[in-house]
């Protein structure tokens, strides 16, 4: 939070007004982020993708501003770590204005937040997004007159073309700026309701001298009869004298002898109907509803057993695209590299060094390792990140989670974890940061614990490059099924072994949005970019310490102490041992190191590995490679998220899988001679 806060004051001092964007999960909060900041926050068709806070700077046409997104919250009240991050953000005023993002096809879920937005005085301004699915959905949605019956700017937009937010920058700034009155208008509850909140807000005004936040009294009030943890908690602190803290006690011992139901209950009730009758007010259906392709794919990717088979077929095709896309990048990266790039390095590294051991060693890292990773990295990481980046987009990873809810439970979790450990698939990084959105500590530790097992891209890039593109496929689809396999009984084990149970599946569905060309390509672009920044120096320096380490004869040294494990239970030539100690850094670094050997020793060219290894030394070193700790990234993660003691655990445990199941599937291939 300090950084935040930090990062918050420069802005502030930087520009001359900060927007905050609230709203639902989901709703298009950090697309309009990307919109006006140029930065690349991730976006997709689920909820919980913001777990932190987003700030940049943006400029449109000339006006420089701050902008703030917040993770997507339900209502100010906070059950888990993102939505109280939003919480307190909206509590503590760090922007001028509040945009509260509102999802134009479900807008009773989402004027709730709205309302109690409005409640608590905050300077609002509304931008009614996804207006074009509105649209396709045949719902005609009244801007002007939610805004007269708010009192509140509203700006129809569509947050992935950019429509519409001029007209929204513009109106924040003139509330920024104070040239345009915003006079809310208070959702008028019922007299049970409004009696106690002006009873109550009265002796607030009465006998507190300031209040937390400096909210409205009647705000206050609202949120104290609406059970709210934190300001209950302010109110039976010191911080408040006791005179006035016996006043409001004595004020709560009358409503609760006279109330069955809970006002807390009824006040959340009312807002709900509330939002409903003004989305009700506002909405004209124009046609009879029509099922749109999109919403038939959807509701087939949910039922049992059709869902079953599309998600069977879309493993299939991503696979498949995977396989041919990823190798024929592959193919043609390393062709190209070889032939117009490889015998200019040499001639100068040559001509610069000498023919020596420096040169050598330079050239393992400038041209063997580069084209280590043009032929096994890039080539899958890139083809791996598009497709991620379309299903993100379309909302199906959603549906996976709906469908998988059921097994899910059996490994100790809930459906809406899938949607982290998919994330997973991409990044392990990213996925163990989004586990936020849990509410338990125990499904946390599970979910982190089934990630670090969940095969990343850049192990994809080494089951995909080495072992589907030298021993088979179907030996690939082994590695996922063993990886699969171990991750669902770790999954198991941990619901066994961590007390607990784990909650039921609340989690809101989303019909499938027509994903972009440009989000899909810029999305794609921002994950390979940050890939190329960080792996690219780790590869090379990587493959420059591990040619120099061989240049000297060093490397057999190194490799004799692992070798008993290495060669005598793994079955792999003993280097192999060092590629996978290289590989904690950059999970594909471990094959590329392999490969940089491989071209070092026997020339340019792929094929080499094959000259190097057996098919049966590659499938167990790329198993090994997929299951073993995960990289120092991973760990640093999982460090700052659960602890170093559960992080070490994690580690040590993926580690000693790795090599009890790396050591049994080569003594079984020994025995059956399948490879
Ligand atoms: N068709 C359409 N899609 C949109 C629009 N706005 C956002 N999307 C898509 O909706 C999805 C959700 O957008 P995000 O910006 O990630 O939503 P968010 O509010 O930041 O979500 P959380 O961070 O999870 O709370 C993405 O796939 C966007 O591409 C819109 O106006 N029209
Ligand atoms: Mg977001």
């Amino acid at each position: 939070m300090l950084n935040c806060h930090a990062e918050i004051k420069k802005i502030k001092t930087q520009t001359k007004f900060t927007i905050a964007l609230a709203g639902n999960p989901n709703v298009g909060k950090s697309t309009i982020f990307n919109q006006l900041t140029g930065l690349g926050a991730v976006t997709a068709n689920y909820p919980g993708k913001t777990v932190s806070l987003n700030i940049g700077p943006a400029e449109f046409r000339g006006l420089a501003f701050g902008i703030i997104d917040l993770p997507g919250a339900y209502s100010l009240g906070a059950i888990s770590e993102d939505q109280f991050i939003a919480r307190r953000a909206i509590l503590e005023k760090h922007a001028e204005v509040v945009v509260a993002v509102v999802d134009a096809t479900n807008l009773t879920r989402n004027l709730y937040l709205t309302l109690q937005l409005i409640e608590l005085g905050c300077p609002l301004v509304i931008a009614l997004n996804l207006i074009d699915v509105a649209a396709k959905q045949n719902l005609l949605i009244d801007a002007k007159k939610l805004s007269q019956l708010l009192g509140v700017p509203v700006a129809p937009i569509v947050a992935t073309t950019g429509e519409g937010i001029d007209k929204l920058i513009d109106t924040c700034a003139k509330v920024a700026a104070e040239r345009l009155k915003i006079n809310p208008r208070l959702p008028r509850y019922a007299d049970e309701i409004a009696g106690l909140v002006s009873g109550l807000s009265e002796i607030i005004k009465n006998n507190l001298s300031s209040r937390p936040y400096e909210i409205r009294a009647e705000a206050l009030a609202m949120l104290l009869l609406e059970e709210d943890e934190e300001f209950i908690n302010y109110f039976k602190s010191d911080k408040i004298d006791s005179a006035a803290q016996k006043k409001i006690k004595q004020f709560f011992s009358i409503i609760k002898t006279g109330d069955k139901e809970k006002m807390a209950a009824k006040i959340v009730a009312a807002r709900h109907g509330y939002a409903d009758e003004l989305a009700q007010a506002i909405t004209l259906h124009t046609k009879t509803d029509k099922t749109t392709l999109a919403t038939r794919l959807w509701r087939l990717s949910l039922s049992p057993l059709l869902g079953l088979v599309m998600l069977i077929a879309g493993l299939i095709a991503v696979f498949s695209i995977m396989y041919y896309l990823g190798g024929f990048l592959s193919f043609n990266f390393e062709r190209l590299w070889s032939a117009f790039v490889s015998p200019y390095i040499k001639a100068l590294i040559f001509w610069l060094f000498g023919h020596n051991a420096i040169a050598n060693t330079l050239l393992w890292g400038l041209d063997a390792g580069i084209q280590a990773s043009l032929s096994v990295g890039i080539p899958y990481i890139l083809t791996f990140y598009l497709i991620l980046a379309f299903l993100e987009d379309t909302g199906y990873l959603n549906s996976i989670a709906f469908l998988t809810d059921s097994l899910m439970h059996k490994i100790g979790l809930h459906g809406r974890s899938v949607i982290p450990l998919v994330a997973g698939a991409g990044c392990n990084v990213p996925a163990i940061i989004g586990t936020r959105v849990l509410t338990t500590k125990r499904e946390k530790i599970i979910a982190c614990a089934l990630i670090s097992l969940t095969p990343c891209s850049a192990r994809t890039a080494v089951i995909m490059g080495a072992v589907a593109f030298f021993v088979g496929w179907q030996w690939a689809l082994a590695i996922y099924l063993i990886d699969f396999l171990a991750i669902a009984a770790t999954g198991k084990g941990l619901a066994i072994f961590l007390p607990g149970k784990s909650s039921g599946l609340v989690m809101e569905m989303f019909l499938f949005r027509r994903p972009t060309v440009k989000t899909v390509l810029k999305k794609t672009w921002y994950r390979f970019k940050e890939f190329i920044i960080i792996a690219a120096p780790i590869i090379t320096i990587g493959s420059i310490l591990l040619g120099g380490l061989y240049e000297t004869n060093y490397i057999w040294l190194i490799a004799e102490p692992t070798k008993f494990l290495v060669q005598g239970w793994l079955g792999l030539p003993a280097v192999a041992g060092i590629c996978l100690l290289f590989g904690i850094l950059r999970k594909e670094l471990a094959l590329q190191l392999l490969l940089t050997l491989a071209i070092m020793q026997y020339g340019s060219g792929m094929q080499n590995l094959l000259s190097f290894m057996t098919k049966q030394q590659i499938f167990i070193f790329a198993l090994v490679t997929t299951l073993y700790i995960p990289c120092i990234a991973t760990v640093t993660v999982l460090m700052k998220e659960l602890g170093w003691k559960i992080a070490i655990s994690i580690a040590l445990f993926t580690i000693t899988l790795a090599i009890i199941i790396g050591g049994l599937a080569n003594q079984i291939l020994n025995l059956t001679h399948l490879l």
